[in-house]
C-alpha cells in the first residue's frame, strides 16, 4: 500500500480545534439549484384536464390555474413553478402519471433554473 507522506499530519494551517478559525474565503454555494417545472402544449389534453391538474398538484386557484392553462395553449409552454430538484421530480411524475392514466398526451417537464 502506498503512504502519501504529506497527508500524515495536519497541515500547519489546517489544525481546526487546535486555536484556529476555519477562514476560507472560496463562497460556498449557500442555496441549492432550482428547478422549473413546466406544462407543454398538445392538441389533445382537454383544457379542463390541465386545469384540473394545476389546481391538484400545484395547489394552485382555479384562477391561477385557468391562467396557466391559457398561457400554455397560447404560448406553446409555460413555467408553472419553481421548486427544489426532488419536490420538482415529484410534480413532474405526478403530473406525467396522472395524464398516462387518463390516456392524455400533456407532457410535464423540469428545467435547472
Ligand atoms: N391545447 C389544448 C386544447 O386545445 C389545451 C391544453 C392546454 C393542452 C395546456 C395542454 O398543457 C396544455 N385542448
Amino acid at each position: 500500500m502506498r503512504i502519501f507522506p504529506n497527508r500524515l499530519s495536519k497541515d500547519k494551517d489546517d489544525r481546526e480545534g487546535e486555536g484556529m478559525v476555519a477562514t476560507k474565503t472560496r463562497a460556498k454555494s449557500a442555496r441549492p439549484p432550482m428547478y422549473k417545472v413546466m406544462l407543454l402544449n398538445d392538441d389533445f389534453t382537454p383544457m379542463e384536464f390541465v386545469v384540473h391538474v394545476l389546481e391538484r398538484f400545484f395547489g394552485l386557484t382555479h384562477a391561477q390555474s385557468f391562467e396557466i392553462m391559457l398561457t400554455v395553449h397560447k404560448k406553446g409552454l409555460a413555467v408553472v413553478g419553481v421548486f427544489s430538484f426532488e419536490v420538482a421530480e415529484t410534480k413532474v411524475a405526478q403530473v406525467m402519471d396522472f395524464a398516462r392514466r387518463q390516456q392524455h398526451p400533456l407532457q410535464c417537464t423540469m428545467e435547472k433554473e
